[in-house]
């Protein structure tokens, strides 16, 4: 039986998972190819980009994020973005070869009203012709059942970390109502973007943790982001030991082994990776990434190097023949 006819599981062990993470890098990277080449065209990329409608003054505690009040960063707080400044972020979003933008807003959970607001620029994206993914914190039944109505396509609600490291990183929310969440979700048959960060001096037995519990959920999630910590100044995750860049593709690949079927997402991070590390993680399996200048708050590669990378390793941006950088529109 191959994998593509194999079902997809929800049993994994962590000494299975441990096993993938122990392989020589050669035969796990092959281990890699095998199953993504069983779903998905090993030469395309899916490229979103993000845009970050609220910014800062976050209540939660999150020791990685530079949007948390907790912090002093330096980030100006902002009230959510008015409807056309969305509208044109999104068509530049979409000139520039996106097919899937992205909303974020520094919420434990948004208002009954501010989901109003949303529900609005979801509708603008969608008239636009793109996919609309928003991560806007928790969510009740309620709030998941307005969003479907909507046509929201994604919801981006990450695990972070194991459930053991978990509490060294927020302590203003649980593991638990992030499940909770998951499962709001997944009751309304919306996509689900659901992963963590590494890079947060997590030991590797969090790092397969983490993976074990995206998983075992009873459905994988369609979209996995696999972020490196940005390391950003005054957070109390700045300063830490940096992660092995290839320990990080190693990451990917066991993601790709265990969620075959699923796109993952070479997250934040990429503009501390060299193309090199790139360049291992697409043959890790990775098979999106964010496209644009900027993350939410951080610094992205810039557009344009992207396309020479791209071009350089003759991948296709959403399905489509990358151009040559300095040209716009890749799809
Ligand atoms: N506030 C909402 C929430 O946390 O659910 C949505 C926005 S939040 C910024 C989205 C995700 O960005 C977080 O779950 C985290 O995984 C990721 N993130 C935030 N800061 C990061 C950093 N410095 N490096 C890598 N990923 C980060
Ligand atoms: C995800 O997993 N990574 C993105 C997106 N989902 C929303 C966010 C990365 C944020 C990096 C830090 C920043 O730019 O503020
Ligand atoms: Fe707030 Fe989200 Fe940042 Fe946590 S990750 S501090 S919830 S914006």
């Amino acid at each position: 039986m191959t994998d593509a006819v194999q079902s997809l599981r929800h049993d994994w062990t962590l000494d299975e998972i441990k096993t993938l993470f122990d392989l020589p890098f050669n035969d796990l990277m092959f281990r890699a190819q095998t199953a993504h080449r069983a779903h998905f065209d090993p030469n395309a990329v899916q490229i979103s980009t993000l845009l970050s409608i609220k910014t800062g003054a976050c209540p939660e505690d999150c020791a990685y994020c530079p949007q948390s009040a907790k912090h002093d960063t330096g980030l100006e707080r902002e009230r959510l973005l008015p409807i056309e400044e969305v509208r044109t972020a999104a068509m530049n979003a979409r000139q520039n070869g996106a097919t899937r933008f992205c909303m974020g807003a520094a919420w434990r959970n948004p208002t009954d009203r501010n989901l109003d607001r949303v529900i609005e620029m979801i509708g603008v994206v969608k008239d636009l012709g793109m996919e609309s993914c928003v991560t806007l914190g928790m969510l009740t039944r309620e709030q998941t059942r307005k969003l479907k109505a909507a046509g929201l396509d994604y919801y981006n609600h990450n695990l972070d970390t194991s459930p053991e490291y978990y509490r060294e990183i927020i302590t203003t929310r649980s593991y638990q109502d992030r499940l909770d969440t998951l499962e709001n979700l997944r009751a309304e048959d919306i996509n689900v973007c659901c992963g963590g960060i590494v890079g947060m001096g997590e030991t590797e037995q969090d790092r397969a943790a983490l993976l074990q519990q995206l998983a075992n959920l009873p459905e994988h999630p369609q979209s996995v982001p696999i972020n490196l910590l940005v390391q950003v100044e005054n957070t109390p995750l700045y300063g830490t030991e940096e992660l092995d860049g290839l320990e990080f593709a190693r990451t990917i690949a066991v993601a790709r082994v265990m969620m075959p079927a699923s796109v993952v997402r070479l997250s934040a991070g990429r503009a501390a990776m060299s193309e090199e590390l790139q360049a291992l993680c697409f043959l890790a399996g990775a098979n999106s990434i964010f496209y644009g200048d900027t993350l939410l708050t951080t610094p992205n590669p810039d557009s344009n190097e992207d396309l020479e990378l791209f071009a350089k390793l003759g991948i296709t941006a959403n399905g489509e023949q990358a151009r040559a950088p300095g040209d716009n529109a890749v799809a």
